[in-house]
């Protein structure tokens, strides 16, 4: 019997996603380039499912019923390169290739070209859920040519994981690099997210008084409304997690330098290039950045820079009323964060002939990936009818969530500042709520400026016809149209 997919790269993705194909009972042929691993996951998992054992490519090709489809889950960059060529040449047009490792989007649209180019079709697919995900369900994001789709869909729906109404964490996002941008964006979402959990609990401890074990029943008690999510139900178990070897609480014995595997900068490179004001994860990054990037100048810095803190005002130890603002201006900055995101999307979707579809795309992140809240039901809501809000921020629900949030959300960035704890997307997530909102902002300075220094000229609120203007600043000041 041939197989109806074959998975190359068994380390522990491919492993796990093999495994999950077979346990929903496909027949599934496995590769690795050494042979050993196919070897070690037959002896260790074989009687899960129907899977058939091949020691190369060629032997892999043949193993496939046609079209083929193929799930090469190799390590990302030229690894993912390599295989590609070697595959090619052992094809038949109508053949899929799918890479669902955490491919850079742009290497997918180069190979989705090249493929297509010869007749095969290439999917690059976004799989978030890390190794439990892979076995159990991920969030399944998969890009590249829609045909495809009506042969690989339905088995990725089956390997995805379902929502609480049943649907399958996985469709169609768009066109060839699209479904790897989407995964890219989501983990942009995770940095912010995970950042905002990270300064609410620095401020229920330094300014609220709360040890970690206190707060960890503060965030199992916040879990239980809008802010309901994964990363808020472990923070209360990492954040109640003591320490065997000192008693202490473990947060207080793991060193504060946040690593990275640099999909949160890509996010940000990416948002820079297109032009997109997601300040929630580019600070998020940052954030992290900062923490481990240079430690002795961190050190060097806590003895020799001055806080400027002047005498609090008053006490807020053991105060809810301010654990109550915190939990709010979390709620707002997420909200925020996650708009951010959801827009660089839309622009993502305009430069590059994407038609994302937002209200699917949060559908498919409530279950099986790092990012799964309450709030994307309301995300999907918001984007659900004929005409969807240019942001996200518009939807009627989100306006009112904000409403009700604002005065708490500000009361906690004045006290982060006036105590000189750092909130930095908190505070950057308000920023650019303020700036959406204002009728005017300072850039008709920074166009005065502009035009003095280098005659960039600026336009007129009084010339709807768009006309550029410059001063004449180093003649006689008066105004030409440029
Ligand atoms: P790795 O990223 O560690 O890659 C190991 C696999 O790549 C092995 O099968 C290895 O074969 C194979 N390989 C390498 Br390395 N170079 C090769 C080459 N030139 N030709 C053929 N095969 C080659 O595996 P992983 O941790 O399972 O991750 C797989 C993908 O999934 C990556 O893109 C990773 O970033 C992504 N990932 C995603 C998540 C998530 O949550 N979504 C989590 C973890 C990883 P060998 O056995 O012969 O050395």
């Amino acid at each position: 019997k041939k197989a109806q997919i074959g998975v190359t790269g068994l380390a522990v993705m491919g492993a796990n996603l093999a495994r999950n194909f077979a346990r929903k009972g496909y027949t599934v042929a496995l590769h690795n380039r050494s042979v050993a691993r196919t070897d070690a996951l037959l002896a260790e998992h074989g009687h899960e499912g129907s899977f058939v054992r091949t020691e190369s490519l060629e032997e892999l090709v043949g193993a496939l019923e046609s079209p083929r489809r193929i799930l090469v889950m190799v390590k990302a960059g030229g690894p993912v390169d390599a295989v590609i060529e070697a595959l090619v040449p052992l094809l038949d047009p109508g053949d899929i290739v799918i890479d669902g490792g955490n491919s850079y989007f742009q290497d997918t649209r180069r190979r989705e070209a090249a493929l297509a180019a010869v007749g095969l079709h290439f999917v690059g697919v976004g799989v978030s859920g890390g190794e439990e995900g892979a076995l159990l369900g991920p969030s399944i994001m998969p890009g590249g040519p829609q045909e495809s789709y009506a042969s690989l869909g339905p088995m990725l729906e089956s390997i995805a994981a379902r929502a609480e109404d049943g649907a399958p964490c996985c469709a169609w996002i768009g066109p060839d690099g699209a479904g790897h941008f989407v995964k890219m964006v989501h983990n942009g979402i995770e940095y912010a997210d995970m950042q905002v959990i990270g300064e609410a609990h620095e401020l229920l401890r330094s300014v609220a008084g709360l040890e970690p074990g206190e707060q960890a029943e503060v965030f199992r008690q916040w879990n239980t409304g809008e802010l309901a999510s994964y990363l808020i139900e472990i923070t209360a178990e990492v954040l109640g997690q003591v320490d065997a070897r000192t008693g202490k609480p473990l947060i207080d014995v793991i060193v504060d330098a946040a690593g990275q595997k640099g999909t949160g900068t890509w996010t940000v490179q990416e948002a820079l290039a297109l032009g997109s004001p997601v300040t929630g994860i580019a600070e998020s990054v940052f954030a992290r950045a900062l923490s481990s990037a240079e430690p002795a100048m961190r050190a060097q810095a806590q003895r020799l820079l001055p806080a400027g803190v002047g005498a609090t005002t008053e006490d807020v130890v053991g105060d809810a009323g301010f654990v109550e603002d915190v939990r709010q201006a979390l709620y707002a900055s997420k909200l925020v964060a996650y708009a951010q995101g959801l827009d660089m999307l839309t622009l993502a979707g305009a430069e590059y002939g994407w038609e994302l579809d937002l209200a699917a795309i949060a559908s498919l992140w409530r279950q099986g990936c790092i990012i799964r809240a309450q709030l994307l039901e309301t995300i999907m809501e918001a984007y659900a009818g004929e005409s969807a809000p240019a942001n996200l921020l518009f939807a009627p629900a989100v306006t009112t969530a904000l409403e009700a949030a604002l005065p708490a959300w500000r009361r906690v960035v004045a006290r982060a500042v006036e105590r000189g704890i750092p909130a930095p997307v908190f505070s950057s997530t308000l920023a650019y709520y303020d700036s959406l909102r204002r009728p005017r902002l300072n850039a008709a300075l920074t166009q005065g400026l502009r035009d003095y220094f280098g005659a960039h000229t600026y336009r007129r609120v009084d010339d709807a016809s768009a006309g550029a203007y410059h001063t004449l600043w180093s003649g006689d000041r008066s105004e030409v149209i440029a």
